[in-house]
């Protein structure tokens, strides 16, 4: 395809770090591939410590009310984020210059990950706008995905280069983490209900185990649940087999060097679950929780999508709330290959930004 096209992404963050950490992603993977991208974003806060160095070929612009459209120059592609609803005012301007110049628009509404049925039926579906000043223009759904029907994964095109070359004991020393060789979990989590048990089951394994607790909801769960175990049975970690670092904030490079570096990834949300399958180590996830228990559905697919062997299954079910069975017992050894199966059929497909790329040329074209 030819490059250099300018893409306009647009993102509201409406809790935690996925959002903007998707649409990070994808600028960054569209800049390296030649494209010119501006993400336009309510609350850039997270980008300060996620990507402090910023990214060549990608401009961060804030989503202001209104947008100021005069004498901007109208982008090729329009993307919309997670149904953020692109501001009337930019949509006005940009259909407004499709028309005099006659090219066709390309206003693609990039969806939430998910391993749905659903997805394969909806990904590339066009919407045709009915209203407002887009009116007459045809938005396309892209949904990200784990099968050939749908748009793929976010994957750097140096990834598995990168974690070639990757040094553990030098990231962890950088880090000032003091590993004395006992296993290594990360967790990034929201507050699972079954937090403390886990806390419990790793304190009194016969294995020495330090948790690297990310920042956020994550540390402020664990100490928590510490606090709770102290208060009612203080010797429950005696023999001090679990061990905690308490994390700063990571670069998304360094959350990708943290999951590389650890024996199980506890992860949450769509964009760490990826990570971790990137990783290739055996990963426990915690799917963000909705309102009408529609992530269990949505937890079973992907369940389903990775084979995940029984005790995986148990253990999500436990972990997520899905079930009240206690949690089971930590089973990374069974995991792996399971882990190992999907990293390597995912590492065979189109990623996500090739894709999207692709499937916004076809539809200048049309
Ligand atoms: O933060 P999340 O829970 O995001 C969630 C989900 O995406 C959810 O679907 C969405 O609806 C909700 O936000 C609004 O988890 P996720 O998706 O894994 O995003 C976390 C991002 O933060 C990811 O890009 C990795 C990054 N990250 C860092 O870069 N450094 C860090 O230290 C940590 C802990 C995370």
């Amino acid at each position: 395809m030819k490059t250099g096209n300018l893409w306009d992404i647009f993102c509201k963050v409406i809790d935690n770090y996925g959002d903007i950490g998707v649409c990070w992603r994808l600028a960054v993977g569209l800049a390296a591939r030649g494209e010119r991208v501006r993400l336009w974003v309510d609350d850039a806060s997270a980008l300060r410590w996620m990507a402090p160095e910023g990214a060549q070929g990608v401009e961060v612009r804030p989503w202001t009310q209104p947008i100021q459209t005069d004498g901007l120059t109208v982008g090729d592609i329009l993307v919309e984020a997670f149904g953020c609803e692109v501001a009337p005012e930019f949509i006005a301007s940009y259909a407004y210059n499709k028309r005099a110049t006659g090219q066709n628009a390309v206003w693609i509404n990039l969806e939430y990950l998910s391993a749905e049925g659903f997805v394969e039926r909806s990904h590339g579906l066009p919407s045709p706008v009915m209203s407002g000043p887009g009116i007459g223009l045809i938005k396309h759904f892209f949904y990200p995905g784990f099968t050939t029907g749908t748009g793929g994964l976010l994957r750097e095109t140096d990834l598995t280069e990168r974690q070639a070359r990757f040094d553990r004991a030098a990231w962890l020393q950088q880090l000032d983490i003091g590993f004395q060789g006992e296993r290594l979990i990360s967790l990034f989590c929201y507050e699972p209900p079954a937090l403390g048990a886990l806390l419990d089951q790793l304190a009194a394994d016969t294995q020495a185990t330090r948790l690297l607790v990310t920042a956020g909801r994550a540390t402020a769960a664990v100490k928590a649940g510490i606090k709770d175990k102290y208060r009612s049975r203080p010797s429950w970690n005696q023999r001090q087999a679990l061990s905690f670092s308490y994390l700063p904030t990571l670069t998304q490079r360094d959350f990708d060097h943290l999951l590389w570096s650890c024996d199980l990834n506890f992860v949450r949300g769509e964009d760490s679950l990826v990570r971790a399958l990137w990783a290739g180590k055996p990963f426990v996830w915690q799917i963000y929780p909705q309102h009408d228990d529609a992530h269990h559905s949505k937890l079973e697919a992907f369940l389903n999508v990775l084979h995940a062997p029984p005790s995986l299954r148990t253990f999500h079910h436990a972990w997520n709330g899905v079930s009240q069975a206690a949690l089971p017992a930590l089973a990374p050894s069974q995991w792996q290959e399971t882990v190992s199966a999907i990293r390597t059929l995912q590492l065979q497909r189109d990623d996500l930004v090739t894709q999207i790329m692709r499937f916004a040329l076809k539809t200048i074209k049309i």
